[in-house]
């Protein structure tokens, strides 16, 4: 396939910018080849700058439900710049965004805006430190949760794509406040509270996983963790940020019916532009500057064309839930029905991995064993017949509802061509 033009860009970005890339798994590292640089995308597809079309199964990493550029948040978006790009002081439509983000997911009495996932994970390891009093927090191996110091312990996404599960230049005594333990590991959570009870303040966790592709929690474990974190004094935090309005249109604590501590959202609430958010009780929420002692703060905060496209998505997605969440399903099922012998996938809703994996894949450790060379090939076979997965084994595939029947059935065509070439 013809990449000249994508080849000579990244030429180029290489020399201003790292990888030339923005984001460390886009410069294809772990799967070989030229990066296609993106001249624009609409509903399921993207185009390159070569020319080449794709099937995304990307979107964004996430936030591109209903496919790229709906018209609803693109009409949002030129309305609101005709009015002005940030203001860095408080609008109504702040209100409304929140008023929605409620009513979806009723855990999020009382919510801070911010302009990223990362921001918002970030944050909320913060509040449940300052509102517990306490400094360590638990994550799981293989979840991703932004490139916060103190949460790049064992971190899926990039980390393991590029085989370094820990980022250089976080000092020791950060990594120190984090406990990391296996997903999916009751005993492993027992133990932690056992010995540290007293001084944990929350857990985190992606309650579907997809930064180590999908993986899904085990019957009975998130339930655990609710029960553990109360008995303990400790916050749950759910970071929503791939699951919120994704898994269902109350997120996994929806899909799951547990209700965290504190949530955080990220991609999807701003429809594509970049927002985050996290939230929950009034009482812990009041931690918050100015009426509590956590400080978090940021000029781009409540942007209005990122809050007037999310404003937009939410809206949308509360008028046409279930139709919305049916055909993700519908969608999701037919991807993934019968895979071929050698792939183990994953799904929940519209998130899925194929993994390259003989057995079950529940924890970091079973997605690691999968067959990473093989992938690579794969990846380029897909690619080759137009269809764009995530360049890495260990990222979740999303589909929106603008992916037809017909592109999912040319997607198992491809994939069990591959197969049958052996
Ligand atoms: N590893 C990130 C998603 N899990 C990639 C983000 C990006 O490259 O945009």
């Amino acid at each position: 396939m013809n990449l000249e033009k994508s080849k000579a860009l990244l030429a180029r970005a290489s020399k201003l910018i790292p990888g030339g890339v923005n984001s460390p798994v886009r410069a294809f590292r772990s799967v070989g080849g030229t990066p296609p640089f993106i001249a624009k995308a609409n509903g399921s597809m993207l185009y390159d700058v070569d020319g080449n079309e794709y099937i995304d199964f990307v979107g964004s990493w996430g936030p591109m439900l209903l496919g790229h550029r709906p018209p609803e948040v693109i009409a949002a978006v030129i309305e609101a710049l005709e009015s002005g790009t940030s203001f860095g002081a408080p609008t109504e439509k702040e209100i409304l965004l929140a008023e929605e983000l409620q009513a979806a997911v009723p855990s999020m009495e009382m919510m801070r805006l911010v302009s990223s996932g990362t921001e918002a994970t970030m944050s909320a390891v913060r509040v449940a430190r300052g509102f517990t009093g306490r400094d360590l927090t638990i994550k799981f191996e293989g979840c991703y949760h932004g490139h916060v110091d103190s949460l790049l312990v064992k971190a899926g996404s990039g980390l393991a794509t590029l085989g370094t599960p820990d980022s250089a230049g976080v000092p020791k005594a950060f990594a120190d406040t984090t406990i990391s333990l296996p997903y999916n590991s009751f005993d492993a959570v027992e133990k932690a509270f056992a010995d540290h009870g007293s001084k944990i303040a929350s857990i985190i966790l992606e309650p579907v996983v997809g930064n180590m592709g999908c993986v899904v929690p085990t019957p009975g474990w998130l339930e655990m963790l609710r029960e553990i974190t109360t008995r303990h004094g400790a916050l749950l935090i759910f970071d929503e940020v791939m699951t919120g309005f994704r898994v269902a249109h109350g997120g996994a604590q929806q899909l799951f019916n547990i209700k965290p501590d504190l949530s955080t959202f990220g991609k999807i609430i701003g429809g594509g532009l970049p927002i985050g958010a996290y939230g929950g009780s009034v009482e812990v929420m009041s931690a918050v500057a100015p009426i509590g002692k956590v400080y978090q703060a940021g000029t781009l905060s409540g942007n209005p064309v990122a809050v007037s496209a999310g404003l937009a998505m939410l809206r949308y997605l509360r008028a046409h839930s279930t139709e919305v969440y049916s055909r993700l399903e519908m969608l999701g099922a037919r991807l993934t029905a019968n895979p071929p012998a050698g792939m183990t996938v994953n799904r929940v809703a519209s998130m899925f991995t194929f993994f390259f994996a003989d057995g079950p894949v529940t924890n970091w450790d079973t997605a690691k064993s999968s067959d990473t060379q093989r992938f690579a090939k794969y990846f380029h076979h897909m690619l080759e017949r137009g269809i764009y997965m995530a360049p890495s084994q260990f990222e979740a595939g999303f589909i929106s509802t603008t992916h037809s029947e017909a592109q999912i059935d040319k997607t198992r065509a491809a994939a069990a061509e591959f197969f049958e070439l052996g």
